[in-house]
Formats: C-alpha cells, sequence, structure tokens
C-alpha cells in the first residue's frame, strides 16, 4: 500500500511509503483521499498524523508525470480536500519536505518536525513555481517577504528558522511518530487554527517586498519562472485564497509547458543518471586521499577532499612550495568559515586532517592520489614513477590534466590499469563538474573508486574517453575557434560576449579567458605550433595580445582594457583586429548577436556529435550536464545537445 492508515487510540497515523522520496504521484494522491475518507468516517478518530517512510518526507509532486496527461485527483484538490478535514492532521516532517510535499504539509492544521528535518519550495529550479496552493499559504503563514525569500531561492530552510518564521509549529526531538502522537494528543481537543485560506497576509512592508521583487527580476537573466513567482506574491497579497489559487494554477499549467520548464527537467534526470550504465567495478575504500602539487588547482582539490572529511596529504618539489601550499589550503578553509559554509569544529577538523610533504613516502598510506602539476608529459611521467615507488599496491592513481593523454600518462606506472583521470574545474571547492576520464584498459575498480570519489565531493561525476580535451574542453576549444574566425570575419569580442550574455552564459568567451589570463593557453599555442596542421586556419590576434604583454585582467589589459574590475572596449584592441583582418584580405562583414550565438551553438552541437561518434561521451545528456556544471551554458536551455534533439531555436 502506497499510503496506510493505522489507528492508535484517538490518534490515527497515515503513511506514505513510496520509495525512493515519496514523490507524490497518482497512488500517493488518490491514497491520500482515501484515507481523509476513513479518518473522517472513523468516529474514534481525533487526530491524524501525517508521515512518511523511509528517507523523507514528500520531496515535491512527481515529476516524471509532468509530461503526461494530469489524473485526478490532482495534487491542489487534495491539499484542499486535506485543509477542510474536520480532523486536525499534523504532518510530521523528516528529511527534505520540498515543493508539493511542503504543499501537503501547508494544507494540514499543524507541521511539527524533527531537528534535522528541511523545508523548501524548489519549484523555481525546474522552471516551475509551488503549484499546490504553496504560494497562497505561505504568505500568509510566513508573510510576502519571507515567502518569496523561500520561493524565489528555491533553498530549503532547516527546522529551528522554520520554526522561528512560524512555518512549522514544533520541532521534536527523539522518536518522531511517538512524539507526534503526544503532540496530536494536546491539540486534539483544542479548537483547529483558522485555515490558511481564510487568514489575511500578515503585515508586511510593501517597499522591502518590492524591492525583492526588483532583485530577484534583476537576477533572472531571462528565466520565466522567477518571475512567475514574484507575480504570485503579489496575487497572494492582493486576492482572496480562492482567486489567487485559480491565478496560481493558471501560471503553473502555463510554466509546466514552458520550454524552460522542460529543459531543467531534463537537466534534473541527467544529472541523476549519468555515469549510472558504468561498467560494473566494486569502489575501494578511500579514506587518506594524496594531492600531489599545492598551486590553485591542487589546493583546490585539498579543500574539498578535506570538506568532504577526508585525511589529506599534500605533496610539493620543496619545504618552500609545500608552505605556499598549505597556505592556500588554509585560506581557502578560512574563506568557508568566514561565510559560515564551515562551523569552528568543521573548520578545527580540516586543519587537523590536513598535512603537507615534500616526501613522496608520506603516500605510502594513501588510497586514492590525484596529481595535479605541471601540463608536461615528462613532469607527469616523474611524478608518476614516483607515486608507482611509494604508494599501496591497490591504491588508485589519479590525473587532474585539461588535456594531455591519461593512457600515455598510466604507461609510467608498472599496472597502468589503475590510473584514471579527475579533471576538476577551477575553484575545485566550489565546481560542481568532475570528469571522470577514463583511458581504455582501466580497471573497473578504480573507475569505480573515482566515481565513489565524485559522490562523496558532492560533485556531478561525467565519465568521459580520453581524446583532447576531454568532453568540455574539447567543445570550449571547437567553439572558441568558432569565435576567433568570427572575430576575424567582422564580429567584435564585445558583440560576441555581449550575444553571449544575452543567450544566458554569466560571462562571455573573450571576458572569460581574460579572467583567466591569457600567458598559458599562450604558451600551450607556442608548444604546440610545431605540430600544428599549416593547412588549418590559424588565428593570431590572441597571441599578438600576448607579445604586448596583454595578458588579461591581471595584467589590466587583454581582450579589454580594465579600470579596477570593469572592462572597456580598447580601440587598440579594435584597431589590431581590423588590420589583421586588413592583412589577410578579409573584408569584414558585421553580424548580428543572433547570428554569434547561432554561429556558436551550431559548433557545440556538431563537436557534441562527433563525441558522441567516438564514444568519449556515453550519452548526450553527459555533454548537456558538462556545459552546464561546467562551462556555464544556461541551465534553463538544457544543454546544446537538448536544444538540437528540441529543435530550440535562440
Ligand atoms: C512540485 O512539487 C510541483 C508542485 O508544486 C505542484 C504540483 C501540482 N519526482 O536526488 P536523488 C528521484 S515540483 C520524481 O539522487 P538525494 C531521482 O530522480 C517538485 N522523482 O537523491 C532519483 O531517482 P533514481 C519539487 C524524483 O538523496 C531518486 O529520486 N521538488 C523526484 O541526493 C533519488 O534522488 C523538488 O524539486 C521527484 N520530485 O536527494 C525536489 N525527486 O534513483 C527534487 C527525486 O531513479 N528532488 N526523484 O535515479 C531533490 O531535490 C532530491 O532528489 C532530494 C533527495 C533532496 C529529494
Amino acid at each position: 500500500m502506497t499510503v496506510s492508515v493505522h489507528t492508535d487510540g484517538p490518534v490515527a497515523f497515515v503513511e506514505i511509503d513510496n520509495p525512493p522520496v515519496n514523490a507524490a504521484s497518482f497512488a500517493v494522491r488518490a491514497g491520500l483521499m482515501e484515507a481523509l475518507a476513513q479518518t473522517e468516517a472513523d468516529a474514534a478518530v481525533r487526530a491524524v498524523v501525517l508521515l512518511c517512510a523511509g528517507r523523507t518526507f514528500v520531496a515535491g509532486a512527481d515529476v516524471r508525470e509532468f509530461g503526461k496527461p494530469p489524473a485526478a485527483p490532482l495534487l491542489p484538490d487534495v491539499v484542499l480536500a486535506l485543509e477542510g478535514a474536520r480532523k486536525p492532521w499534523i504532518a510530521a516532517l523528516h528529511g527534505t519536505a520540498l515543493g508539493g510535499g511542503l504543499e501537503i504539509a501547508l494544507g494540514c492544521a499543524y507541521r511539527v518536525a524533527v531537528p534535522e528535518a528541511k523545508m523548501g519550495l524548489p519549484e523555481v529550479t525546474l522552471g516551475l513555481l509551488p503549484g499546490a496552493g504553496g504560494t497562497v499559504r505561505l504568505p500568509r503563514l510566513v508573510g510576502p517577504v519571507a515567502a518569496l525569500n523561500i520561493m524565489a531561492s528555491g533553498k530549503p530552510v532547516g527546522a529551528a528558522r522554520a520554526l522561528e518564521l512560524g512555518l512549522i509549529d514544533a520541532v521534536l526531538e527523539g522518536d518522531l511518530r511517538a512524539a507526534a502522537r503526544a503532540f496530536a494528543l494536546d491539540i486534539a481537543e483544542a479548537d483547529k487554527p483558522v485555515l490558511l485560506n481564510a487568514r489575511d497576509v500578515p503585515a508586511f512592508d510593501a517597499e522591502v517586498l518590492h524591492q525583492r521583487i526588483a532583485a530577484i527580476r534583476a537576477k533572472a537573466r531571462g528565466q520565466n519562472s522567477p518571475e512567475a513567482v514574484c507575480e504570485a506574491v503579489v496575487n497572494a497579497t492582493r486576492m482572496g485564497a480562492e482567486e489567487a489559487l485559480a491565478a496560481e494554477r493558471a501560471l503553473f499549467l502555463r510554466l509546466k509547458d514552458d520550454p524552460q520548464s522542460r529543459a531543467l527537467r531534463h537537466i534534473f534526470f541527467a544529472e541523476r543518471s549519468v555515469g549510472k550504465s558504468l561498467a560494473a567495478g566494486e569502489a575501494l575504500p578511500s579514506e587518506h586521499i594524496g594531492v600531489v602539487g599545492g598551486g590553485t588547482m591542487g589546493a583546490g582539490i585539498a579543500a574539498a577532499a578535506l570538506l568532504a572529511g577526508f585525511c589529506v596529504t599534500m605533496i610539493e618539489r620543496n619545504a618552500e612550495a609545500v608552505a605556499a601550499g598549505h597556505a592556500r589550503v588554509v585560506e581557502v578553509l578560512g574563506g568557508g568559515l568566514k561565510r559560515g559554509v564551515l562551523t569552528e569544529d568543521a573548520h578545527a577538523r580540516c586543519l587537523e586532517a590536513f598535512s603537507g610533504s615534500d616526501e613522496y613516502g608520506a603516500l605510502a598510506s594513501a588510497d586514492l592520489v590525484i596529481e595535479a602539476v605541471f601540463e608536461y608529459m615528462d613532469v607527469k611521467h616523474a611524478v608518476f614513477k614516483a607515486l608507482d615507488a611509494v604508494v599501496k599496491p591497490e591504491a588508485v592513481l589519479a590525473t587532474n590534466t585539461s588535456y594531455l593523454d591519461v593512457g600515455m600518462i598510466a604507461k609510467a606506472v608498472r599496472k597502468p590499469s589503475r590510473v584514471i583521470g579527475l579533471h576538476f574545474f577551477s575553484p575545485a571547492h566550489i565546481m560542481k563538474l568532475l570528469e571522470l576520464v577514463i583511458p581504455p584498459g582501466a580497471d573497473p575498480d578504480a573507475v569505480a573508486t573515482g566515481a565513489a570519489l565524485g559522490k562523496r565531493l558532492g560533485k556531478v561525476t561525467v565519465p568521459s574517453g580520453v581524446c583532447d580535451g576531454f568532453i568540455g574542453n574539447r567543445i570550449m576549444s571547437a567553439y572558441r575557434r568558432a569565435c576567433e574566425y568570427m572575430i576575424e570575419d567582422g564580429a567584435l569580442p564585445a558583440e560576441v560576449d555581449q550575444a553571449m550574455r544575452g543567450f544566458g552564459f554569466p560571462m562571455g568567451i573573450f571576458e572569460m579567458q581574460d579572467l583567466a589570463g591569457l600567458d598559458i593557453s599562450w604558451a600551450m599555442r607556442k608548444r604546440q605550433a610545431a605540430t600544428r596542421d599549416p593547412a588549418q586556419r590559424y588565428v593570431d590576434i590572441a597571441d599578438q595580445l600576448c607579445e604586448q604583454g596583454r595578458f588579461g585582467r591581471k595584467t589590466g589589459r587583454g581582450w579589454y582594457l580594465y579600470d579596477g574590475k570593469t572592462a572597456q572596449v580598447d580601440p587598440e584592441v579594435t584597431a589590431l583586429i581590423e588590420a589583421t583582418s586588413a592583412r589577410k584580405g578579409i573584408t569584414r562583414v558585421s553580424m548580428s548577436g543572433d547570428a554569434i550565438m547561432g554561429r556558436i551553438l551550431d559548433v557545440m552541437q556538431a563537436e557534441g556529435r562527433a563525441i558522441l561518434a567516438e564514444g568519449i561521451a556515453a550519452r548526450a545528456e553527459d555533454i548537456d550536464v558538462v556545459m552546464v556544471n561546467g562551462y556555464g551554458f544556461p541551465r534553463w536551455r538544457g544543454g546544446p545537445m537538448f536544444m538540437a534533439s528540441e529543435g530550440a531555436e535562440i
């Protein structure tokens, strides 16, 4: 039974059991209606406790049902029916009461929760708004400003904060069932609280609400759901409940069929299914992680591992480099403490679990070592040879290379099958994406160990085969090249960047290069010059900038001129670009923003198709997950391959 009723004296327990996350699918909705009828009809029942089996209270509507025709009873009607019960219902929350789950709880007369429970309305992250009365009931319960913050951010609040806000009535310690029963007996004889729908919105500061709405609109960058959330909250403050519920329903239905929501749902499921088809291997237990290299990347990886509870040993060439690497990690952890994402205790534990050394022997007990040194094959080989001499025979060895052949690197060790690639993105303790690079012949246990590490670090871990740049950097190289062609053919960097921002990227490719620094890729291009195919078109504008010492933001000049953090178009760069086109005999033709972005998208999709055909990515969805989580592709567009499959236009 998906929903069962069990009576214990005057208290009835209605329990939902719909693994994995108790989503409010058809069987749950129908079961709740039956449970309501049964408990209303049972004269012995004075109060009803609604709770869930398994790891969580209802985590939302069943998103998988959104592509199908709706089947009655619909969730808004179920919530209305619960709200109309003659007997008090008490929602007893544990895990994550999200979306439609929290809306069910809002239909109950009371809400109680265990201290660890979290509550939220994350619909906006799926391109939706709460559609089962949440936009109407939450503002009436906690006030419109707090309700707007919860709905527009999509972020859950903890039980303590929920109690402060008045979202729940009590935090219950100990066994939830027993504590909720005691709560039910306490309130069974009291008058039922006034229905949320019958209440007025509490007094609020209209100016504050308008400022919040303006800030949300400014941040939405083309997304429709934040705007709909704002509209619904304003409705809740101006309309009676019935009218506001009808308006919410209309907004919800419009958003459900909006391509933005389809795209966000696509990414939601793509992220959860990525890597599931990997060959079965057994992850080796890992507690001690080694990191070779204490630069920005190595320090970020070390910090990420410490934050996830690992012991970390960092290796550098000499005592001075060890100290510098150590300082970088300490700085990252200190930042976490300052921002409040780390408690004092957790911060102290991280520092205690961290050590540095200039002796590879310190890695003798490491279960997994990640190398993050310079991108030169001979340097990598030296590191892997040194590791091979000291680590346990079963330890997994990983390289964080961004583009070198992982199979070639593996040749430095006696058992190459234990070598994999773990390609992190900078800053490694923040960026969600991890490419798990699998060279031919890799041991499935080593691969499973890398995947398990990614999971524990909270990363979205995407398997990739070996090729130049793997999935993400290979696609980025392709569209960067296309952008260089476009500036030689007639567009200007600011026009390309503007087109990308307009599409939804947080920044354009040229701004991004200025931020990262132009010198590293310049050095790489110089190394590759001898092997470059002379027949292939080559744009040397970036080289010319570097020759003038224009390395990007850090030198105050790159593709743009910088005054502090503000980028300005530099007429000298424009002149240099125009002179280059003239030197090559190219008649410059200007391009519209749509034409620029259309070209970028075409190139991304063509490279994505090649990556799939070569088996570098297992699925088109994986490419979308990479582009969205590592390269700023707007999530609400679903990724380049999703756009291609939908025939979507810019
Ligand atoms: C909504 O409620 C609309 C209403 O306002 C109005 C209605 C009219 N549906 O993430 P995990 C699956 S919109 C279907 O790996 P975790 C997921 O695909 C919804 N399936 O676990 C995966 O399946 P599989 C608002 C769902 O412990 C499995 O559950 N709610 C749903 O890391 C485990 O997921 C949300 O947006 C769903 N709603 O995290 C909450 N949710 O095993 C979305 C999960 O086959 N969910 N699945 O791969 C989450 O944020 C996380 O899943 C949660 C658990 C925090 C609950």
